[in-house]
C-alpha cells in the first residue's frame, strides 16, 4: 500500500539541526488534559518569578513537577525534590506527562526517555527567555522535550556558542521539540510573547520541559 502524504497518524517530524526535531502538533489531541493537570499542579506548587544569582527576577514565571524541580535562587541554578515555597515535594509527574514525553522522545529517534522533571513555563505577553543552554542536569545523555501549549511564541535556536546567529521558528499548541545527541546543548531562547487570546487560558503560553535532571 503506498502510505498517505497526509495521513494524520504519520507524525510531521521537522528537523532542526541534527540531534533536534519538530513535531508540530504532536501534542495536538491533549491539550486540553495538559491543561487541566497544570491547573491542579500549580494550585499546590504556584507559579513564580524565580530571581537569578545576579538578583535579577526572571520574566518567566514557574512551577515543577516530578521527583525534581529546577530552582534558581542566589545561590544559583539546580534541581532539588522541594518546592522552597511551601517546603513540600513537587507534586508528582502525571503518568500521562511522562508518556507523552517519553513517546515524543522515541519518535525523534531517542529510546527509553524516562522524565524525572517536568518545569512549567508560563509566559505572559512581553515574557521573553534569554538565549541560554540548559546544563543543570546530571545525564548529558538524555534528551530534553519541550511541549507548547496555547499562545504561539517564537523560538530562538542557535549552536553550540551563545555568539552564534539564532534561527527563528514558530511554535504552536501542540508542537513539540526534542532535543539531545549531538543537539543537546545547543544554544535557545524564546522571543518576547505577543499578546493574544487563546481559549482554554486565556492570553498565556505554556511550556513543559520535561528533562532527566539525577
Ligand atoms: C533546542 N524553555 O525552560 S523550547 C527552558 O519555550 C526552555 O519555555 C523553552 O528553554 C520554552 O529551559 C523550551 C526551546 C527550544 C526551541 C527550539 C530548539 C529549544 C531548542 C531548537 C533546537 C534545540
Ligand atoms: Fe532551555
Amino acid at each position: 500500500m503506498t502510505p498517505d502524504l497526509f495521513d494524520p497518524l504519520l507524525p510531521d517530524k521537522e528537523s532542526l539541526t541534527k540531534g533536534a526535531v519538530l513535531l508540530r502538533g504532536f501534542a495536538c489531541a491533549e491539550t486540553a488534559e495538559l491543561i487541566e493537570e497544570i491547573s491542579r499542579i500549580t494550585k499546590t506548587a504556584p507559579f513564580r518569578k524565580m530571581v537569578t544569582s545576579g538578583g535579577q527576577k526572571m520574566s518567566v514565571s514557574m512551577s515543577n513537577c516530578g521527583t525534581a524541580g529546577w530552582l534558581s535562587d542566589k545561590s544559583g541554578y539546580r534541581y532539588g525534590p522541594r518546592d522552597p515555597l511551601t517546603d513540600s515535594l513537587w507534586p508528582p509527574m502525571p503518568v500521562s506527562f511522562a508518556h507523552l514525553a517519553t513517546r515524543a522522545a522515541k519518535t525523534a529517534g531517542f529510546e527509553d526517555f524516562v522524565p524525572d522533571a517536568c518545569l512549567i513555563n508560563r509566559y505572559d505577553p512581553g515574557t521573553k527567555l534569554s538565549l541560554h543552554q540548559d546544563r543543570d542536569e546530571q545525564d548529558e545523555s538524555a534528551p530534553i522535550v519541550s511541549v507548547s501549549i496555547e499562545l504561539p511564541a517564537t523560538s530562538l535556536f542557535g549552536g553550540m556558542r551563545r555568539n552564534d546567529c539564532p534561527r527563528r521558528i514558530k511554535l504552536e499548541s501542540g508542537d513539540v521539540v526534542i532535543w539531545g545527541g549531538p543537539a543537546r546543548f545547543t544554544f535557545h531562547g524564546v522571543a518576547p510573547l505577543v499578546k493574544g487570546e487563546h481559549e482554554l487560558t486565556g492570553p498565556c503560553r505554556i511550556n513543559l520541559t520535561f528533562r532527566k535532571a539525577l
